[in-house]
């Protein structure tokens, strides 16, 4: 695989924008080498810079579940900006969308559109704040939740749940009302509970953790939480931008038969463009501006182009169920595959998988939380395999910390020739 364009276009981006990416992950710092430009995609396959066809297993980070340059969404955008792209006024779609995905998804009565994920759950947070009229969350440490300043806290030092910055230029006033506790950990939860008792706004979680690689909830973690949550009057926030109508039509809540009281989507809601929301029951919605006094708001949210994109996924996500079913046993086959192929190398591996989320990990130890998936991700094998897999054309996440996303637009003849780069790409690993 030749990417000499791809370094010309990286050397050029640099001059103008820092570290030549418009976000972090993209630029291969964790593996190493240039990253790629991409030039076009269609169905589950890139095209760089420099003419390479790559399987994508990324999928620009989860939205493109039916394929790149999906004809019902590009239809639907195409249409709709020969009307008009932005108007920063009430549109009709944007009801049909917001109608759309409280018939999807369990337990929620009104959605607010905004545009990232970030922005969603920044506002269920500060929802959840106004709502409960109490100031402290817990999050998990390895769970993501976007770049606002309450998400980029560390686990303060020894036992002190406060947070730290990880960040320069957040504040230690904003790191003091975040606590951190270990994912699929009860316990921790209920000491940090306890030692802040009745100031505990929310606890936000990724109910399938995706920013360790892919880490399922252990068995009652969730419900854990939501006794712990219902006992304490805390609100429990699903960031399910990863894996809203991603693991099943109604996210995790449907898939695992969890409820949460406030959800918050990204990704595929967006069918490619800048969509996040966030939804609850309408006595938690009627706090949010102009019906109540949360302020929340958007020159760009609930975009007419990306209403369309949105729609138009939802839509077929809603009308063929059975994607679901095929998405599954894709990512099962190419689970069995791998394991096969690393086994026969010798190399020791896990592979987290729910859906079509997965991820391959390194080592003996099980990967069940951060700790242990720093574990995995020490060492060089994940950077060897990532640029093995590369050079046979296959394209994964460019981080151990990331999992991988099928879309339905894989064929299992694609899904063959990833457990065959496999084969090769683990050949030298140790
Ligand atoms: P965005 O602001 O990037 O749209 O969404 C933030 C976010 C919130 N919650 C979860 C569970 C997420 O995974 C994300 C963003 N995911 C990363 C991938 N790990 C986006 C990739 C990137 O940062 O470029």
């Amino acid at each position: 695989m030749i990417y000499k364009r791809s370094s010309a276009l990286f050397k050029e981006a640099q001059k103008v924008i820092p570290g030549g990416v418009n976000s972090p992950v993209r630029a291969f710092k964790a593996v190493g080498g240039d990253p790629i430009f991409v030039e076009r995609a269609k169905g589950a396959y890139l095209f760089d810079a420099d003419g390479n066809q790559l399987i994508d297993y990324i999928n620009s980070w989860g939205p493109m579940i039916m394929g790149h340059a999906y004809e019902p969404v590009v239809n639907a955008v195409i249409e709709k900006s020969k009307k008009g792209t932005s108007f920063g006024m009430p549109t009709e779609i944007e009801t049909q969308i917001a109608s759309l995905a409280v018939s999807m998804v369990p337990n929620i009565d009104k959605i607010r559109f905004v545009n990232s994920g970030t922005e969603a759950c920044m506002s269920a947070v500060r929802l959840a704040r106004g709502y409960t009229g109490k100031d402290k969350i817990i999050k998990f440490a390895g769970c993501y939740h976007g770049h606002s300043d309450s998400f980029l806290i560390q686990a303060g030092s020894g036992a002190i749940t406060f947070g730290s910055p990880n960040s320069p230029g957040v504040t230690k006033g904003t790191a003091k009302d975040t606590l951190l506790a270990r994912f699929n950990d009860l316990t921790h939860v209920h000491e940090i509970i306890s030692e802040n008792k009745g100031e505990i706004a929310c606890i936000i979680v990724e109910p399938v953790a995706g920013n360790m690689g892919c880490i399922p909830p252990s068995e009652g973690f969730l419900e854990g939480l939501r006794a712990l949550c219902d006992e304490n009057d805390i609100l429990l926030i699903f960031d399910e931008v990863m894996t809203g109508f991603r693991l099943a039509r109604g996210g995790v809540q449907e898939r695992l038969g969890v409820k949460a009281d406030i959800v918050t989507f990204g990704k595929v809601i967006g069918g490619g463009l800048p969509v996040g929301a966030f939804a609850s029951r309408s006595e938690i919605m009627s706090q949010l501006a102009p019906e109540g006094p949360v302020y929340q708001a958007g020159t760009l949210s609930g975009n007419p182009l990306a209403m369309a994109a949105g729609l138009a996924m939802l839509s077929e996500l809603n009308n063929k169920p059975e994607i679901y079913e095929s998405l599954d046993k894709k990512t099962e086959y190419l689970h069995n595959g791998l394991s096969e192929s690393l086994n026969s190398n010798g190399v020791a591996h896990t592979i987290n998988r729910i859906g079509s989320m997965i991820s391959v990990h390194f080592g003996e130890t099980p990967v069940t939380d951060f700790e242990t998936s720093a574990i995995a991700a020490s060492g060089d094998n994940f950077k060897k395999f990532f640029h093995g897999m590369l050079s046979e054309g296959i394209y994964i996440a460019p981080s151990a910390y990331e999992s991988w996303f099928l879309t339905d637009a894989l064929s299992y003849a694609d899904l063959d020739k990833t457990i065959e780069a496999c084969g090769i790409a683990s050949k030298n690993l140790t």
